[in-house]
């Protein structure tokens, strides 16, 4: 049997985009978070399938536009090569991007969306110029540090001491100390071997849990912070995921957890504009909008703006005559 899926492929700042818009599965729920838990329990071979080799790659990353669950004018389920994320900042820039380019989006308020995402509600507004949609800026979900200090002594690398903050997702945040001097001195093989030995320490002794959402735990992604390379540029960053992959973007969720970092240990202050760069020079502009409780712990509300570029249109076929139908990943 041969499932057919209409994929809208391309990228932000440099990550990989993959909007399905056609051949999404039906999911029940009454929210993004239970959909994407049945689509999980049900469906996960779609995302695998589409992600993973022979059709993706260590760096795959999208999502399915649904009709949303409430009073929105749209909804997103996100696939990535680590699973269905509860929030992605880069797949919602490229996904709404494509979708507003493509009429699979129409906005009730022309330049506004409010989109459902697992994570929660966002607000989103988009500048267009013509037929192309040239920016995006999300307002995303509440973001807060989980715990600060963490120790964890590395083979073959040395001790680090590391904070935790969610923006949508779970951050492992490292920060300039010890062996760890920079981004350049690391180079993009020894971040992904490293992040992966870091990541295993601290599930070990950590597992964070979403103080209002409780199916959003544990610490699934890694920020090596660091200084900026390019004029106008605040801070770099390289965020890991998955098994292999470094985000080529800055991370919207992985900005919007540094945002929360900076803010919760003075660096930064409701209002402040913080440009971010990514490991390959590409950029997203974050700002802390408000502040905001999460489950009674104090947060902020980060947004994050970019700009994403369509690259083709594919038609995917899982084939279950494909010894690979469901993809596979190599470690
Ligand atoms: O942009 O939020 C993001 C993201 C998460 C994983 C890769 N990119």
């Amino acid at each position: 049997m041969r499932h057919s899926f209409f994929c809208i492929d391309g990228h932000t700042a440099g990550n990989p985009v993959r909007l399905v818009a056609g051949g999404a599965p039906l999911l029940r729920g009454a929210s993004m978070a239970q959909r994407r838990l049945d689509f999980l329990a049900r469906f996960d071979w779609i995302r695998t399938g589409l992600c993973f080799e022979p059709r993706g790659h260590d760096m795959m990353s999208g999502g399915f536009l649904y009709p949303p669950c409430g009073d929105a004018d749209a909804a997103i389920l996100f696939i990535e090569t680590s699973g269905c994320l509860p929030m992605c900042g880069h797949g919602t820039i490229g996904m709404i991007t494509f979708g507003l380019e493509n009429g699979l989006i129409t906005p009730r308020e022309p330049g506004r969306l409010v989109v459902e995402v697992p994570a929660g509600t966002i607000d989103i507004t988009y500048q267009t110029e013509g037929d192309r949609v040239r920016s995006v800026r999300i307002r995303n979900v509440p973001a807060y540090v989980a715990e600060h200090g963490i120790k964890v002594d590395v083979p073959g690398f040395g001790p680090l001491t590391i904070d935790v903050a969610y923006g949508g997702n779970y951050y492992a945040i490292v920060e300039p100390q010890g062996a760890y001097t920079g981004l350049d001195d690391l180079g993009a093989a020894r971040i992904i071997e490293l992040s992966r030995t870091i990541r295993a320490m601290i599930r070990e002794i950590y597992e964070p849990v979403h103080p209002v959402e409780s199916s959003i735990r544990g610490v699934t992604h890694l920020l090596w912070a660091d200084k900026p390379r390019g004029d106008g540029a605040d801070g770099r960053n390289a965020v890991f995921y998955g098994e292999r992959a470094i985000d080529r973007s800055p991370c919207g969720t992985g900005t919007s957890a540094r945002l929360a970092h900076l803010v919760a240990t003075g660096r930064l202050a409701v209002g402040d504009r913080f440009v971010h760069e990514s490991y390959i020079g590409s950029r997203f502009t974050g700002r802390v909008e408000a502040t905001a409780k999460i489950g009674g712990i104090d947060g902020i509300i980060p947004s994050i703006e970019g700009s994403a570029i369509a690259t083709g249109i594919n038609t995917i076929w899982i084939d279950r005559e494909d010894p690979f139908w469901a993809g596979f990943s190599v470690t």
